[in-house]
Parts: C-alpha cells; structure tokens; sequence
C-alpha cells in the first residue's frame, strides 16, 4: 500500500491550545505523525512518497477566496497589529447576529472565519496545510488513475471540519472534501466519503449537503455530548439535489465497538446502495477508548476489524488521515486499521 506523505506538516506547531480552562500544548500535535510513520516502517509500509504539487485551482472549487486570502495572509496582518502570540479568535457572530458582512480588521476577520476556539494560526500553518491538500490529491490521483485499490494519505493538519470559509476543530483546508471534488472532476461519477473520525466532520456535511453526487456518511460522538455540537445529528439527511446523501450515525458516549460496529455496517450498505464508484475514508483514530479527548470506547483490535469490514465493501478506497491523539497508540491503531483493510492480520 502506498503512503503519501509531507515533512512539511512540521511547520504546522502552534504552541497554545484552549482546553479545560488552560493553554495546553495542542492536542494536534507534529508528534502524532512520527509516531504513525514509526509505526509504518515496524509494519514494512516501506512504499512512502511525497505529494505532488496541485496548485490552489481544486482548492478554490472548496473554498472560498475570503478564507483562503485570510488564511495566506491573516498571520502577516496579525504580526504587523502587533501581536505577539498566536492567531487565536475570541468573538463569534452568536445568534442574531448577522454573519454577512465580513468584517475589515485582522481581529474581525479571524472572529468571522473561526468555527471555535482551541484552533490557534502560526506561522506555518498556512504552507502546512498546502502540503496536507497535496497529499490528499495526491492520493485522489492514484485512486482514479489505478492500479493501486487503496493508498493512505497521511494528511495533517487534518480537514473534516473546514468549511468553505471556517477553520476551526484543528482543520484549515477539507482535505477530503478536495480530494472528493477532483476525483468528481476527473472521471468518478459518485464518490462516498466515510467518516470514521469521532467528530462529526461539520465541513464535509456542509460542503456537499445539496449535492447528490457525493454521499457523505458519518460515525461520531453523539453532538450532545460532542464537539463540533450543533451538526451531526440522525434528521440531517441532506437537501435538495442531496436529499438521502447525507447520513449521521451519532453513538452514545462510552459506545463500544458492538454499537460503532452496528452503525458502521448500516453505512456501508448505504455507500453500496448509493452507487458509489470510489470510497474515500476519514479515518480518524480518536474513537480509541484511551484517547484524551474522546468520548468513544474501541480497542486497538477494533481499528482491524473496521478496516477489514470497510474493505469488504469492495471499492477502490483512499484513506486520508483525519483526528487521533493518543499519541502513543495513534500509529498501532491507524496501521491496525490499514493491516486489517488489507486483511493481513
Ligand atoms: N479540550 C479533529 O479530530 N475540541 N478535530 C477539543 C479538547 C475540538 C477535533 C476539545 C476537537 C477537534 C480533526
Ligand atoms: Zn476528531
């Protein structure tokens, strides 16, 4: 299986993340890639190559100009307002605010493109999450044009909750999303993305909820209980063109494999019945019962039986990598998870 990966991510380690009252270092962290890589390399994943250059014409498809001119140069306009630290929003517009008119000053715009607020810009954020996107094509790329049936995307920073013009949940660029939209543009007629991740992927939802082109089925923390909080309930089922192409499955904190399992079946026969010619998988690895900020339970064992039931839906698959942040586990679990797609173990 081919991994495609970027050192790039690197420049992406702010140094602050809002959490439990206190700055703490960020949960997503440039750790979590080493550990998978090292995990990689113990498990003879040996085929590692860089992404390609795709430019920012499949990323002006996603998003739009405002965010993307703001996430290039709000770091510029912050350090020249004179901060010192980290981009870090801290007003919203909350309800009955209009959220049309975007405002003019670097503190405005920052509030008017952040989901919340544990997503603190540094300096590299911006060329980090260029590479992350080029991964991701790069493996769409792949996909479409064969012979490989499944490549891993090893994407960080992470995208599922970008929107076309919010940053936030650690996500800057949909990856995803990006990769669903030129594999549309290159020949697939309809994708299906699956979410794995243990938040709700807000952005995906939002990003193709018309279409019925791209169907979008996700496993998550139930919304009550779980960030992102105001998406990723069962009654979104999509509208217009995309009435039917939007499934939530939200579990129960403290869910365990039997019930995430249950729910993963249901959605691939959705995926099948929907007529999908490629699967795209989210696959975040934070469902894991250890780690620091989940509300799942699924063991390390679960990561190979899900992979070999995704697997088993038979479909050209491209899995970029998401969420995760028991660090120390996140590489046994994400290549648990491609082992069992592979159905080695
Ligand atoms: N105190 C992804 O997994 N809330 N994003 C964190 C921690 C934000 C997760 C709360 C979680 C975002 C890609
Ligand atoms: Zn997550």
């Amino acid at each position: 299986m081919k991994v495609i990966y970027s050192d790039k991510h690197k420049l992406r380690d702010a140094q602050y993340e809002i959490a439990g009252g206190r700055l703490v270092y960020p949960f997503e962290r440039p750790a979590r890639m080493e550990y998978i890589l090292a995990r990689l390399k113990e498990r003879k994943f040996n085929d590692i190559i860089p992404p390609k250059d795709f430019g920012m014409a499949p990323v002006k498809k996603i998003h739009n100009a405002d965010l993307l001119d703001f996430l290039e140069h709000g770091y510029d306009e912050w350090k020249a307002a004179g901060y010192a630290g980290d981009m870090c929003a801290t007003a919203w517009f909350a309800r009955r605010m209009p959220s049309d008119r975007r405002p003019q000053s670097i503190d405005g715009k920052l509030s008017y493109h952040a989901l919340s607020s544990e997503t603190m810009i540094d300096k590299g954020t911006w060329e980090a999450s260029l590479a992350s996107k080029d991964v991701a094509l790069t493996g769409a790329e792949m996909i479409l044009k064969g012979p490989d049936k499944v490549v891993y995307s090893l994407c960080r920073p992470p995208g599922h909750h970008a929107t076309a013009d919010m940053f936030g949940g650690y996500c800057f660029l949909n990856n995803a999303a990006i990769a669903a939209q030129y594999m549309r543009d290159n020949g697939a007629k309809k994708v299906a993305i699956l979410d794995v991740d243990v938040h709700h992927g807000n952005g995906i939802q939002d990003i193709f909820y018309n279409r019925g082109d791209v169907l979008y089925v996700s496993l998550h923390g139930a919304p009550e209980v779980t960030y992102p909080f105001f998406m990723g309930y069962a009654d979104e089922t999509g509208a217009g063109d995309g009435v039917g192409a939007n499934k939530n499955y939200p579990i129960p904190a403290g869910g365990k494999y039997d019930i995430w399992g249950a729910a993963l079946m249901d959605g691939l026969k959705a995926i099948q019945q929907f007529g999908a010619e490629i699967l795209i998988v989210s696959l975040g690895t934070d469902t894991y019962e250890k780690d620091p900020i989940s509300p799942l339970k699924l063991t390390s064992n679960d990561f190979i039986t899900m992979g070999r039931a995704i697997a088993g839906i038979n479909l050209p698959t491209h899995v970029v990598m998401e969420g995760g942040y028991a660090v120390e586990e996140i590489g046994i679990n994400a290549v648990n998870f491609l082992e069992g797609m592979l159905d080695k173990k």
